[in-house]
């Protein structure tokens, strides 16, 4: 099992001192329709690309194939459903799944997904390139089959032990055969980016001549670089005339960023998996994958994509393999749309653009600012009076800001702390007991309020009072 952080929550996946933005109080009206968080095109978009496919691409989601290989992974049938449901009702093009020559139940649950009746994806499954697989798999009613053996000289030699030669002409068999089946058919080399350039283009050309619908590249190492990814598809486009799979391990980071180089290049098809499960430490994970593309093109994934489920989505895969969703996944870490620095608070509030290359809504997502800490501005304080319905003046806020950050000097002050702090600054002035200014009246308030509830206000040392005073 994998161990991973439960990070202090408030049941919603948000830190306590965090505060969520309701922009309506704290952007004014005419600013509130300006929320720009992109542009039609997105930021990158080079128009004279012909080459680029970032706005047209499909997803090819192997949760239930790749996912299944990742070392919490053990699917029964009930939550193979849910999941496939689930990328369903997400909108992924196709979703690939487990073998039917793996095992018995394989094989079942593979006939099972196929009588779902899925709405949009299509279902795929994913063999070894030898005719006893490709008989199975064309029996379970799948909409089409991926193909994949080693092409590189340690798969070769060390994996399955035969030549391009006997590779090829298998290939050839295997397509014809799944062809002739009235169902799609895509042809991938494991290993490419450690395989011979010229065996590689040579046996691509070969499957392109005898109809595959795609041929796929995979980096089962995750040893490529984005621009190792540019050369290689941009090479392959000008070669064959059918789509472009890619596959991309992410044992070196690079899983997101290949994907994108691969659509710039000209594939039409990314490999994912919710959270990035798989052999290893995974591959390109749905969430970051949609991430990337809404920068490069919101309307086309927004037209496409559910996008709301993904958080479902990836609960129920981190349910399902027993792990937690990572503090800092994209889109739905816990503090992906938290903000904390005033200067960043503080623009934040005026137009999330400032410091969001994403929107929280897109997603069903809330956007927070964290106030209660020693980083924490005026402005935050204010949106946050603001939300209590606390009338204050600029000048008392800062005063309070002071004090909120005289406290956050010794521990993190939570949500419950800093309202408690700007309730009793507020009604110490309006009934004449605070002026601004009197942080020790201020100190002297707090202790009485917390004496008369029986908690402990955070004490500010006198060592570090004669220091700041
Ligand atoms: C694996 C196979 C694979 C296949 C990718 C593909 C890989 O190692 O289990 O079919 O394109 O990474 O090479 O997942
Ligand atoms: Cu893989």
């Amino acid at each position: 099992m994998c161990p991973a952080p439960d990070p202090v929550s408030n049941g919603n996946g948000t830190p306590e001192e965090m505060i969520p933005v309701d922009l309506g109080s704290a952007v004014n009206d005419n600013k509130k329709m300006d929320l720009k968080h992109g542009t039609k095109k997105g930021f990158y978009a080079r128009p004279s690309d012909f080459l680029s496919n970032t706005s047209n691409w499909k997803i090819i989601e192997s949760t239930l194939r790749e996912g299944e290989q990742f070392a919490n992974a053990w699917f029964d049938l009930e939550t193979k459903i849910k999941i496939a449901r689930a990328l369903d009702d997400f909108g992924v093009d196709y979703i690939e799944l487990t073998s039917p020559a793996a095992s018995p139940e394989s094989r079942a649950h593979c006939e099972a997904i196929c009588k779902l009746g899925l709405k949009r994806s299509k279902i795929l499954t994913h063999i070894r390139c030898h005719m006893d697989d490709a008989r199975i798999a064309v029996e379970t009613g799948v909409d089409g089959v991926d193909v994949v053996i080693g092409t590189s000289s340690f798969l070769r030699e060390h994996s399955h032990g035969k030549d391009m030669t006997w590779i090829t002409k298998t290939a050839v068999e295997v397509i014809e055969f799944v062809k002739s089946k009235g169902i799609e058919i895509r042809f991938s080399s494991e290993d490419s980016f450690r395989s011979d350039l010229v065996d590689l283009l040579s046996i691509y050309q070969t499957v392109d001549k005898v109809g595959v619908n795609r041929v796929g590249v995979a980096d089962t190492v995750g040893c490529a670089d984005p621009r190792q990814v540019y050369e290689l598809v941009r090479t392959l486009r000008g070669v064959v005339h059918c789509d472009i799979e890619c596959h991309f391990h992410n044992d070196t980071g690079c899983a997101i960023a290949n994907a994108y180089a691969a659509l710039e290049a000209g594939a039409t098809h990314i490999d994912t998996s919710v959270l990035g499960i798989g052999e290893r430490n995974g591959i390109t994970p749905l969430g970051g994958l949609i991430a990337r593309m809404m920068v490069a093109d919101p309307d086309y994934v927004k037209s496409k994509y559910n996008l709301t489920m993904l958080r479902e989505v990836e609960n129920l895969v981190a349910e399902a393999v027993e792990v937690q969703v990572p503090f800092n996944n994209y889109i739905t870490g816990f503090c992906a749309f938290t903000h904390k620095a005033g200067i960043h608070a503080k623009a934040i509030l005026a137009n999330p653009a400032t410091y969001e290359i994403l929107n929280p809504a897109d997603f069903g997502m809330s956007r927070y600012v964290s106030i209660g800490h020693r980083l924490t501005g005026w402005n935050a304080v204010k949106s946050r009076a603001e939300q209590l319905n606390l009338d204050m003046t600029d000048d008392q806020i800062k005063d309070a800001t002071a004090k909120i950050k005289e406290l956050a000097d010794v521990r993190t002050q939570s949500m419950e702390d800093v309202d408690i702090i700007l309730r009793v600054y507020h009604s110490a002035i309006l009934e004449g007991k605070l002026k601004i200014g009197q942080p020790e009246v201020l100190d002297r308030l707090l202790e009485e309020h917390h004496e008369s509830r029986g908690t402990s206000p955070t004490r500010v040392p006198d060592a570090k009072r004669q220091r700041t005073d």
